[in-house]
Order: structure tokens, then C-alpha cells, then sequence
């Protein structure tokens, strides 16, 4: 687990920033919290989002807020075998990175700072997630979070190299390959570069258009990150591509992108020649050796990064709230279907349905030809004498109760068949349940259905004969009509309970051609007329209860689903994206405040090493020395001018022109540089004329 809470470090923030911070780690809780387990349209991609945005809070943001003080993080990134271990290699003029011919090479990191600053890299305060190597290690166990499939031997970790060849207060990483075919690399590399405080972009004059590396620099443009490309392999002829890029780079939002084209092949050491590496070198020991500058890129960055955090929350929190709504659509169309089976067996069960066909017959058989309501009309003798010597001849009544068991059965697992097929059909043609579906078998009704159907039945016949056995227990006389035919009445009762319709019984609905009529005399003779009504209710609710718990049964299974999913809506996030976003306007004003009040210098003052204690890069001395002429470090651009950077063709913002080539380069020191345009437009300051 990653601990969030690093020691307090010189430079820490206070104030405006430490408020942003908190907003900031309530947005983390809150990514955190937020669950986007339902497949709804978009999910994906906003689970992918989410992950990126917590990757970048913890690699990236709050390790940056909590650490002002922390050296700027180059990350050289770009296509597969562009050069970009060559590039850092011939920058320092050492082989630190194993450049190769194999593709991809590098799939460790490697983050090479200056010695005195290895206190910032070896903690947690920079990618806490990516363990530490050190030297010739190769393996690592990573200090991933539990649960993580990426912990674990093998996983990702980065190298440290200290090199006395970078200034102090900058680190330069070398990240694999951002179009890897190897989705692991392609993932760190993204990983790596929205860790950034500059994206430092190798491309090459081939490869230059390509697809991945756009979508990547797209992102850069949209969260206003602060970008610099070199063009690897700009061979003489091949200077339109250069131009091309520009045009490309100002028409996607990265106007203010420097631009760096190298045309030297590598050299038996396999390293840039000097002269090569000379502009990217020495813009970038400038930016090392300059704090105001240095601070000034990593806010951009930054700035653009919590922006962007904000948007991505407000957006996820969109996405949860629609994991709501499909979630409710879901479990609508449960209850729409087993409602609808419910009704289905309701009425089935009082229109008359049920007392055809082989209930009717066996019900036929038992009350015989009508002798019973022939006596009972007649009103001979008491009645109750009647249904006695009726009773006392007659067959046994279970025929009739199998045949309504059975009739009913049938009835009820229709209706859940049917429900079963309706949700099944409503859950596929929805992507959040579709991925539900699969492997269980929810296309019917459940296997055991029918064995419960029947117990439920049976136990609903046996409720009807305990109502009847209760009822004449409570009414005297009815003894010896009960001795004779408890069951005879409870099979009558259960006729009845089919052809009750809204309170009307049988004979006043006249259902299936007088059926229930002998069956609701021959009640009425032993228990009344009110007891038969109350009975006949009591039963069907009896009835209707159990097939309710039946149902509710079938209905879980998919409700069971949802139920296991944490879908919880995004109120919460948007509470916290919008605090974020309220929190970064209260440190802009702080920070402009402040600006005015000239403590802008102190607090450039507090990123990295002070100015002066910088070492140069490679070839920064030897581009220096020609920077506004025509030496080695410009060819191969005709007329000693490389067209795709030089300033006053392609507006502001251009490149290495306008970072190395001072105002007056006759006054060009290393040790004391004036700042380049480029420099002077991040920090707000258009003075140069
Ligand atoms: N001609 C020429 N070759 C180069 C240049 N830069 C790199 N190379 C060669 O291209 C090959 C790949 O270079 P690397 O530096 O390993 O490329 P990479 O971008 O680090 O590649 P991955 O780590 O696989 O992503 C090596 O053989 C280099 O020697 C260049 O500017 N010009
Ligand atoms: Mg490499």
C-alpha cells in the first residue's frame, strides 16, 4: 500500500497548495471508492480512465505537490526504436540505457538524475509504484498495492542511474516504447509520461505521422503538458517532414512545442555526435540550470494535469450515475416479467381456466350426476343430512386434487418460463446485463422450479384442508359432515378458489358451465354462505402467496447478479471533482497574488538546486559556441538553418533557436545565460524585442 503521506521535505507546500493537495487526495478516496462494474456503453473506457487518473495522482501529482522542491522529470518518450535510449545515452555521454537492434529494447525504465538529488527518486515521492533498481539488478519484487496483478517478481520497477553528466534539479527518464507490442510497455509508457513535468518526444523523419505517438501527444495538447520533440534521422532530402511535423504540431494545440531535428547517425560508440545532440542539450541544461524556468514548466504541466483531473472526475462521475440507471433498468426488467407471470397465474387460476379438461372430468366424476344439488334445491329434509348421505357414497376425492395439483403445476411454470425468457431476452439486448448472462443457464426458469412447484402445491392443498378442518371445528353440527368428507369439502373449496373472481364466486360468474356451482352448494350447506366467502378468499390468498415466493425465487437469480455488484452513483466524485476544481482556482489567485508581490522568484527558487551549481549536457558547450551561426551543430539544414524550427517562419514558440539562441549570443556563457523566448513566454514575460 502506497502511503500517502510522505515526511515533510524542504520546499513543502503550504497553504493554497496544501489545500489543492487535500482536494486532491479527497478525489483520489473518491476515484477509489467509485465502481464501474456494469459492461453500460463507455465503461470501459471509464474504467481505464479511472485507472489512469489514480496512476497519475499517486505517480505524478501529489507526490509533486507534496515535494516542491523535487527535481523536473524529463520523460523521453516515443515509437520503438526511435532512439530514445541513444538520445539519453549521447546527452550524458555515457551508455546508461542499453540501446538496441532487437525491438522493443528498453523495457525497464531508466531514471538518470544528478547524484546529490537521489534522495528525491529513491522513496516513494516519484511513481510510488514502480519498484527500485539499482546498478546491474535485474529482478525486482514490487512494492504494488495488494490485490495488484502487477506486484510480484517481474513487475514493473524503474533503474536509477546517478550521473554527474545532468544538472542538478533535472532528471531525465527513458521509458519503453510507447507503441510497444507489448501491452505492458505501451501501459508504463503512458504511465511515464503522465508522470511527466516535460514530455521530451522522440520521433523520427519516417515515423513522424504515426498513429500511437498522436493519440499520446492529443493528450499532451488536451492537458496543456509541456512538450518538446526530436526528430530522429533527418537525413538531407528529408527536411519537408520536418516542416510537415511543425504544421502538425501547431495545428494540434502544441504551437508552443520545441522542435528538434537531429540528422547524424550514430557514431561507433553508439552515441549522437556531439554536435548533433548540441540544441537539445544545451536547451536543456538551460532549463536545468534555471529554477524560475524550471518551476514554470512543471506548473504548466501541472496546472494542465489537475484540470484535466477534474474534467476526468466529473466524467467518471457521469459514468457511475449511469451505471445507476442501467443497473435500475436492469432489475426493471425483472420485475416487469415475474409481475407480469404473477397476473398470468392470477388470472389463469380465476377465470374458469383451471376447471377444464381433466379437473372437470375427475370433479365430474366425484359429484356424479347432480343428485347432490337436485336435494339441496329441493330443500328436503335438512340440508346438512343431504350433504352427509351424499358424502357417505361417494368415491374418493384425491383423483380431483392430483388433477388440480397437476393443472396448476402447469400454469405456474408457464408463467415462469415465460418471465424467465422475457428477462432473459430484455438482459441480452442490453450491453450492462448481456455480460451478466453468460454460463448460467438464466435463459429458463431454474432447475429445481418444477420440484418446488409442486411441494408449494401440496402445501397449499394441505393449508385448503386445515381451513376447512378449522372452519367446522368452530360450527357446531358440522361434525359428521367433516367425519365423512374433509377432504371431499377441501377439494370443493379448492373448485371454488378457481372460479373466484373479484369477490364473485361461481355462481354468480357462472364459470365453466356450473362447475363450481355443486361445489359452492355443497359449502354453503355445511359452513354458510358468509364462512364460504371468507374461505374461498382465504384460500386463493394462500395460493396467490406461495406463488409469489415462487417467483420471487425465479427473480433473484437475477437480481443476484446486481446485488453482487457494488454500483453506487457518483455524487460523491463530482462533489470532489468540483472542489478540486474550486481548490486549483484558489491557488492560481494565491500563486498570481504572490507573483505580484515579487515572491514569484523565491518560490522558482524552491524547485530543484539553486541556478549556478549546473552541469552542461553533452554538446550544450558546442552549440553554444555556434548557436547563430552556421557550425556543425546546425547541418544538415541548407543555408545553416534547420526550416522546421527556425523562429520566423512558423510563429511563436518554436524551438532550440529561440531557447539557445540568446538575445545577444556574443554574450553566451554557460554559466550565466540569459533565458531563451521560450523560457521567458512560460513565465509569462513577452519582453523579448
Ligand atoms: N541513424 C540513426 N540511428 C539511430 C539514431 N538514434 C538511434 N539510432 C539507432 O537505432 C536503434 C534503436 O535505438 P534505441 O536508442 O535503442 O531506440 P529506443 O527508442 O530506445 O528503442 P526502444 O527502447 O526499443 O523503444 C539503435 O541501433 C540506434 O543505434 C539516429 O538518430 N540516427
Ligand atoms: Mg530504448
Amino acid at each position: 500500500m502506497v502511503d500517502d503521506t510522505p515526511p515533510p521535505v524542504p520546499g513543502a507546500v503550504t497553504g493554497a497548495d496544501a489545500a489543492l493537495a487535500d482536494a486532491l487526495d479527497r478525489l483520489r478516496a473518491r476515484l477509489r471508492d467509485v465502481a464501474l462494474p456494469l459492461d453500460a456503453p463507455g465503461a470501459a473506457q471509464a474504467r481505464a480512465d479511472r485507472r489512469a487518473a489514480l496512476d497519475q495522482l499517486d505517480d505524478y501529482l501529489l507526490p509533486r505537490l507534496r515535494s516542491a522542491g523535487a527535481p523536473l522529470l524529463v520523460v523521453v518518450g516515443g515509437s520503438t526504436g526511435a532512439g530514445k535510449s541513444t538520445l539519453v545515452n549521447s546527452l550524458l555521454g555515457e551508455r546508461v540505457s542499453d540501446p538496441g537492434v532487437l525491438r522493443p529494447t528498453t523495457r525497464s525504465p531508466v531514471l538518470v538524475h544528478h547524484p546529490l538529488d537521489a534522495g528525491w527518486f529513491t522513496g516513494d515521492r516519484v511513481l510510488p509504484g514502480l519498484a527500485r533498481l539499482a546498478g546491474d539488478e535485474t529482478s525486482v519484487d514490487r512494492r504494488g498495492e495488494a490485490g495488484d496483478p502487477q506486484a510480484g517478481p517481474g513487475a514493473a520497477a524503474v533503474r536509477l542511474v546517478p550521473s554527474a553528466a545532468l544538472p542538478r534539479g533535472l532528471a531525465l527518464l527513458d521509458a519503453p516504447d510507447v507503441d510497444s507490442v507489448e501491452e505492458a510497455n505501451r501501459r508504463l509508457a503512458a504511465q511515464l509520461l503522465a508522470a511527466a513535468d516535460l514530455w521530451l518526444f522522440v520521433t523520427t523523419a519516417a515515423r513522424y505521422a504515426d498513429a500511437v505517438p498522436w493519440d499520446l501527444l492529443h493528450t499532451a495538447a488536451e492537458r496543456h503538458a509541456q512538450v518538446a520533440l526530436v526528430v530522429d534521422r533527418v537525413d538531407p532530402g528529408s527536411e519537408a517532414a520536418v516542416e510537415d511535423l511543425r504544421r502538425m504540431l501547431d495545428a494540434n494545440g502544441l504551437a508552443g512545442a520545441p522542435l528538434f531535428p537531429l540528422g547524424e547517425g550514430v557514431g561507433a560508440d553508439g552515441l549522437l555526435p556531439e554536435e548533433a545532440v548540441g540544441p537539445v542539450a544545451a536547451w536543456l541544461s538551460d532549463l536545468g540550470g534555471d529554477a524560475a524556468a524550471r518551476r514554470a514548466v512543471a506548473v504548466a504541466t501541472r496546472d494542465g494535469v489537475v484540470d484535466d483531473l477534474a474534467r476526468r472526475g466529473l466524467a467518471l462521475a457521469q459514468a457511475a450515475d449511469d451505471q445507476v440507471v442501467a443497473a435500475t433498468r436492469l432489475r426493471d426488467a425483472v420485475a416487469r416479467a415475474y409481475a407480469e407471470a404473477a397476473a398470468q397465474v392470477g388470472s389463469a387460476t380465476s377465470d374458469g381456466a383451471m376447471l377444464r379438461g381433466e379437473v372437470l372430468a375427475r370433479w365430474q366424476e366425484l359429484v356424479g350426476t347432480g343428485d347432490l344439488l337436485r336435494s339441496v334445491e329441493r330443500g328436503v329434509g335438512r340440508v346438512r343430512d343431504a350433504v352427509v348421505g351424499f358424502l357417505r357414497g361417494r368415491p374418493a376425492p384425491a383423483p380431483v386434487e392430483q388433477a388440480i395439483a397437476h393443472g396448476l403445476a402447469a400454469v405456474v411454470l408457464d408463467a415462469a418460463d415465460g418471465a424467465a425468457e422475457r428477462t432473459h431476452a430484455a438482459w441480452r439486448g442490453d450491453p450492462s446485463g448481456a455480460a451478466l448472462l453468460p454460463d448460467l443457464g438464466l435463459s429458463r426458469s431454474s432447475a429445481t422450479l418444477r420440484a418446488d412447484v409442486d411441494r408449494e402445491i401440496r402445501a397449499w392443498q394441505a393449508d385448503v384442508l386445515a381451513l376447512v378442518g378449522e372452519q367446522g371445528a368452530q360450527r357446531r353440527g358440522t361434525a359428521r359432515a367433516l367425519s365423512f368428507g374433509v377432504n371431499a369439502l377441501g377439494v370443493s373449496l379448492m373448485v371454488l378458489a378457481f372460479a373466484s373472481t373479484g369477490g364473485l364466486t361461481g355462481v354468480e360468474v357462472g364459470i365453466a358451465g356450473g362447475t363450481a356451482v355443486v361445489a359452492q352448494k355443497l359449502l354453503e350447506a355445511v359452513f354458510g354462505d358468509d364462512a364460504v366467502r371468507r374461505l374461498t378468499g382465504e384460500a386463493r390468498e394462500r395460493l396467490e402467496a406461495r406463488v409469489r415466493g415462487l417467483l420471487a425465487g425465479e427473480a433473484a437469480r437475477y437480481t443476484a447478479q446486481l446485488d453482487a455488484l457494488v454500483v453506487s452513483g457518483g455524487e460523491a466524485l463530482r462533489g470532489a471533482a468540483t472542489a478540486v476544481e474550486d481548490a486549483a482556482r484558489g491557488e492560481r489567485a494565491a500563486r498570481t497574488a504572490a507573483g505580484r508581490d515579487g515572491a514569484g522568484a523565491g518560490d522558482g527558487a524552491a524547485v530543484g538546486a539553486p541556478s549556478g551549481s549546473t552541469a552542461s549536457l553533452r554538446g550544450a558547450h558546442r552549440w553554444r559556441a555556434s548557436a547563430g551561426g552556421t557550425g556543425p551543430g546546425r547541418t544538415p539544414g541548407a543555408g545553416g538553418t534547420w526550416p522546421g524550427w527556425t523562429g520566423g517562419t512558423a510563429g511563436p514558440g518554436l524551438g532550440p533557436g529561440d531557447a539557445v539562441r540568446a538575445d545577444d549570443p556574443a554574450a553566451d556563457h554557460a554559466a550565466d545565460r540569459p533565458r531563451g523566448g521560450f523560457w521567458r513566454r512560460l513565465l509569462g514575460r513577452e519582453d523579448r524585442g
